[in-house]
């Protein structure tokens, strides 16, 4: 089978009224998450390789841990709903742009802006959206800098181009987010207000650690070089 072919079978199942339970049968969409499979493995090379040239020249290494992950089909089939996306493979792939998606933990907020400016900088990538929740946290106290990259994939007889969705954090931040990311879920679908509020502190709390520790950093290793 052709991509065309599964393409055009993903758009024929994506039709029906439960795309999700049809979509997760298909052999075929396991050829449409391939891509974005590669897409990621791309991203993930050149993330090790800037980690470990890095560290072996001395400047240390400043991603403290990785996280790669692929959208669910069920988790794609929700945003589509929740964009009013149809569930065609062109308006998926169109405006699903985070169904790859790569998680760096960096150990400063300055290794944060380093290590987006190492990978954009690269001429295969090209970066497409920015929002920036470091520079303008989210009201809930969220912060993180994402990036919607594009990065091409060499197939055997096309190159396809890649959306992957890259959030970047510092390690308090993280801390942060998978925190109150379980709470939002033990609390779906709404929060209690003293404990967004708490959550809201907290978020400045982890904000003046990164200041204290990057500040504390400096003073002993200098700046990064
Ligand atoms: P998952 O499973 O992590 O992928 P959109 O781009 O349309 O999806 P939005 O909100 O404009 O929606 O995108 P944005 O702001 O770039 O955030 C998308 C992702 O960032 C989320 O993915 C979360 O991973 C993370 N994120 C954004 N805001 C918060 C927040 O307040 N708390 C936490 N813990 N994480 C957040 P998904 O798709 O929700 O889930």
């Amino acid at each position: 089978m052709t991509t065309e072919d599964a393409d055009r079978e993903i758009t024929r199942w994506s039709a029906h009224p439960a795309p999700e339970a049809l979509l997760g049968q298909s052999g075929d969409m396991t050829h449409f998450m391939l891509v974005y499979k590669f897409g990621l493995a791309e991203i993930g090379t050149k993330i090790t390789i800037l980690a470990e040239e890095l560290a072996h020249r001395g400047r240390g290494n400043p991603i403290e841990h990785v996280r790669p992950r692929l959208k669910t089909t069920a988790s794609i089939t929700a945003k589509a709903r929740r964009i009013g996306c149809p569930m065609t493979v062109e308006d998926v792939r169109g405006r699903i742009r985070d169904i790859a998606g790569i998680r760096i933990v960096c150990s400063f907020v300055s290794d944060v802006y380093t290590v987006a400016d190492m990978l954009t900088r690269q001429p295969d990538i090209t970066l497409l959206q920015t929002k920036d929740y470091i520079a303008q946290p989210k009201p809930n106290g969220y912060r993180s800098l994402h990036l919607i990259v594009e990065i091409p994939v060499f197939l055997s007889e096309q190159v396809v181009s890649v959306p992957v969705e890259v959030q970047l954090r510092t390690v308090a931040m993280d801390f942060w987010a998978s925190l109150e990311h379980k709470i939002h879920y033990k609390y779906d679908p709404v929060v209690p207000g003293p404990v967004r509020e708490e959550l809201a502190a907290a978020a400045e709390d982890a904000a003046r650690l990164d200041r204290r520790m990057e500040l504390l950093h400096r003073e002993i290793h200098g700046p990064r070089r």
